[in-house]
């Protein structure tokens, strides 16, 4: 195929309230900003791609108006100068670029959808993926008591997720993960903590192992991987890393000192689908875990993620849900709708979902163009 020349870039600043406010150990989310990035080529085929960064800092370092800054002044004008044939190329253009992760995954993967669309494929099948629908699981906030979260709990179950995901918070953690597990002693649970313990916590965490926890992702400091490893030595439930998980490299870290089981892979934590493929090959080689995280997606991100999660090795239920189950709208056709507990991976070329300049001005506070030079 002839030379891909990216010539045009349009960036659409949205923000949607969420259905209802979501509490992790850091604070508390009402709505989620994002952007969302349109790359055209030289022949009018289009792309998109979201930024997922945050507004404040408390989940990574990572914030949205630092994700804008980079790319205006790096990523945008490096992707311009380029002459591509295959998007896997655009991570090593990237490498001069320290660091912001979700600023290169926003661009990169929508080159991904670009080049799927342009060759006329669902980008799953980029990756020999072909699951239409794949099973889901729910990540459930902190609630001020088990009866609200039970009550939480059951209307996610009865919708038919198949795996919960709880936020835990020192203090509120071992009672409501005991009364969910007492209301469901089959269901694929597991505890989501943000880091907020220390190794200190350990015999809280000897407690929880008696729980049949799939997993307990991310207890400690982002940086850390001595501890969770001496964590992981001491319990049965798999540790599982967040935070800490930007590069491949992390993951070796954390392999070769024994700091967990199980990784969760978030494209826009690793800087797009390039190295998140680099990381499930070494999670299938090493025998760790790997199933794909979310962080509040629209319908871009979601289908994106849709796509790269129907892989065969993704058997472990990910951290996606239907668009009600954080907004009240969406700004693509289809709409992702759980049907039978799964979720379908929108079938048309690229990431297979369509939108109208018209729904994404209706929640748009800014837009920008950028064009080749
Ligand atoms: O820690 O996995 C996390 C959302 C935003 C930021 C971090 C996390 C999360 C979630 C929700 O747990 C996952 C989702 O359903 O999108
Ligand atoms: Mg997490």
């Amino acid at each position: 195929m002839d030379a891909i020349k990216i010539v045009n870039i349009q960036q659409y600043c949205l923000r949607l309230p969420l259905v209802t406010p979501f509490r992790t150990s850091y604070g508390r989310l009402e709505t989620k900003a994002f952007d969302l990035l349109i790359v055209e080529d030289e022949l009018g085929n289009r792309g998109i791609g979201e930024l997922v960064a945050f507004e404040r800092a408390d989940y990574i370092e990572e914030t949205i108006e630092m994700s804008r800054s980079v790319l205006q002044k790096e990523l945008i004008p490096c992707l311009f100068e380029l002459d591509f044939s295959h998007p896997k190329e655009i991570w090593a253009a990237f490498k001069h670029t320290q660091g912001n992760f979700m600023a290169k995954s926003a661009v990169e993967t929508a080159v991904w959808d670009l080049y799927a669309r342009r060759i006329g494929r669902p980008l799953q099948k980029l990756f020999s993926a072909d699951r239409s629908a794949i099973p889901v699981g729910v990540s459930i906030g902190v609630h001020d008591n088990p009866i609200d979260l039970l009550a939480t709990a059951k209307t996610y179950v009865d919708q038919g997720y198949q795996r919960i995901k709880l936020k835990i918070t020192p203090g509120n953690d071992l009672v409501p993960l005991q009364a969910l597990r007492e209301q469901y002693p089959e269901i694929q649970l597991m505890a989501d903590a943000n880091s907020a313990y220390t190794i200190s916590d350990l015999p809280l965490f000897k407690k929880m192992d008696a729980l049949k926890l799939a997993m307990i992702e991310q207890p400690f400091h982002p940086r850390d991987y001595v501890d969770h490893a001496i964590l992981q030595k001491e319990i049965k439930t798999a540790v599982c890393l967040d935070e800490n998980i930007r590069t491949l490299e992390d993951v070796k870290t954390a392999h070769a000192l024994g700091s967990c089981r199980a990784i969760n892979l978030k494209i826009p934590r690793v800087g797009g689908i390039t190295e998140a493929l680099r990381i499930v090959d070494f999670c299938q080689e090493n025998d760790l875990l790997v199933w794909l995280g979310g962080m509040f997606e629209s319908g871009v991100g979601r289908a994106m993620n849709l796509h790269f999660a129907s892989q065969d090795c993704f058997t472990f239920p990910g951290d996606l849900s239907a668009f009600d189950r954080y907004f009240h709208d969406d700004i693509v056709e289809p709409k992702a709708r759980i049907t039978n507990g799964l979720l379908m991976i929108p079938g048309q070329s690229g990431i297979g979902v369509t939108w109208q300049e018209k729904q994404l001005l209706k929640y748009a506070y800014d837009k920008k163009t950028y064009r080749i030079k």
